[in-house]
């Protein structure tokens, strides 16, 4: 097992990290920007390193100073959380040839997962369903038409490079084909220096629904039942739930065999999640995080197990917590990613917290760093934390998460609790009946269809 573990992360997810560590009485190191300084994880770590100035790039996307701060400190291993360096490859080699561990997939898998067309051959390879669609990347020789009118209208254009969304083009008609192509194309050449782009059946309304698995990297693997993560805004995650209300004991058992069977002959190694859209009964492989996500608490709270403390324990070469068969998925449980964003416009509101009141009671969980007082930076992402609810079955859950908004004060800056506050008595959403457009529509005011 690890003596001491260097978290190069920062927010809630630092904390986090920390807290496992702890628990498994693993030494830890955090690392901070200088507008991190106040941060909880730097206050309750062991040690503490500054890595640099707020930037990102020049902090905690700071390899030079992440391996001198291991230096320093004597750490053996690093835990990169999600986002910064969590899915970059060259990273984890880095620290492979500075003897240092990578608490996360093996490199290539990493590699492999990130190139989108490698990972759905991939996927497809291994017996998991995908989208309907062109045999890998779209050459500029080849007949796009002919592939597209193969596949049928309306189909998506993809960049190889890309996933979240970024670099998708969809194409109705023939006419708007051609647009869509070079559109994506170029777009995918200036974001991702990557102008590959391939073609799939534009799936019109599913729901996005994640099978979460845990490999311990020499041909044993877990599922631990899904996450349905369809109430989204422009690509970002909003509230989180598990078990999916659309999916049955039998499906969730076949998918996440399929899921569990594929990671077994890959040896993947650690926690990953596998992402589908869900339409009319049939699943869809998209992507593949080689991470710990940010909505990981919805599977702790209905499994019971500690994902974060399971990951490391893996890496330092650990078995399975436990067989297929002893996995239970028990009652229901719900996440809101709590911003500081305006409710209506969604626009940042950073600054100082001038009353914080986080809920309690039964199967109530708050995964945040902030506290009274607490300065929120503009630098980086505008979460205040994660409010995570559980009860037996979704309506209980559904009961508690009204009553923990309602109790949750987050005063001195704008948050997002109002737009929860307002979904959580939402008739579609009491009825789980929503998809991956639902959100945006109820936002502009529309109908959701
Ligand atoms: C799709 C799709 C419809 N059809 N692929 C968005 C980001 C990346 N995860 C893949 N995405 C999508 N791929 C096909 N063939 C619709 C989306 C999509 C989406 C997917 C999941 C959750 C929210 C979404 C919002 C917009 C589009």
């Amino acid at each position: 097992m690890f003596d001491k573990i260097l978290i190069a992360n920062r927010g809630e997810i630092a904390l986090r990290i920390l807290r496992a560590c702890k628990e498994l009485g693993i030494l830890t190191v955090a690392v901070h920007s200088t507008a991190d300084a106040d941060a909880m994880h730097v206050r309750l770590a062991d040690e503490s390193v500054c890595v640099g100035p707020p930037p990102s790039k020049d902090s905690y996307l700071n390899v030079p100073a992440l391996l001198a701060a291991c230096e320093i400190t004597g750490a053996d291993a690093v835990h990169p959380g999600y986002g910064f360096l969590s899915e970059n490859a060259r990273f984890a080699e880095i620290l492979a040839d500075h003897n240092l561990h990578f608490i996360g997939p093996k490199a290539e898998h990493i590699r492999l997962m990130g190139d989108k067309i490698e990972a759905k051959k991939t996927a497809k390879r291994l017996g998991i369903p995908v989208v309907p669609g062109s045999d890998g990347a779209v050459m500029p020789d080849q007949d796009a038409m002919a592939i597209a009118k193969a596949i049928g209208f309306p189909v998506l254009v993809k960049a190889a490079a890309g996933g979240g969304g970024r670099g998708m083009k969809v194409a109705h008609t023939e006419a708007d084909l051609a647009l869509a192509l070079t559109t994506a194309a170029n777009e995918a050449k200036s974001a991702f220096g990557d102008a590959s782009v391939y073609l799939e059946k534009y799936l019109q309304k599913p729901r996005h629904i994640e099978i979460q698995v845990l490999g311990d990297g020499r041909g044993g693997a877990i599922h631990l039942g899904e996450r349905d993560c369809s109430l989204q805004r422009r690509h970002q995650k909003v509230w989180e739930e598990g078990p999916s209300p659309v999916l049955d004991a039998a499906s969730r058992a076949k998918i996440g065999e399929t899921v569990a069977k594929a990671m077994r002959e890959m040896k993947y190694l650690g926690v990953g999640t596998v992402e589908f859209l869900y339409e009319d009964g049939e699943f869809y492989f998209i992507e593949m995080n080689t991470r710990i996500q940010v909505e990981h608490p919805v599977t702790e709270m209905i499994t019971g197990i500690d994902l974060v403390l399971e990951q490391i324990r893996i890496a330092a070469g650990g078995d399975l917590p436990m067989q297929q068969s002893e996995v239970a998925i028990t009652g229901h449980s719900i996440e809101c990613r709590v911003n500081a964003e305006n409710p209506v416009s969604f626009r940042p509101s950073p600054g100082r917290i001038q009353q914080y009141h986080p809920p309690g009671g039964l199967g109530v969980r708050i995964d945040s760093a902030v506290y009274q007082g607490y300065v929120i930076p503009p630098y980086y992402d505008s979460l205040v934390g994660k409010l995570i609810v559980h009860g037996k079955t979704r309506v209980e859950c559904l009961m508690r998460l009204r009553r923990a908004l309602d109790e949750m004060v987050v005063d001195g800056i704008e948050t997002t609790l109002p737009l929860f506050r307002a979904l959580v008595r939402e008739p579609a959403i009491i009825d789980g009946d929503y998809h991956i457009h639902w959100l945006e529509q109820y936002l502009a005011g529309q109908q959701p269809g």
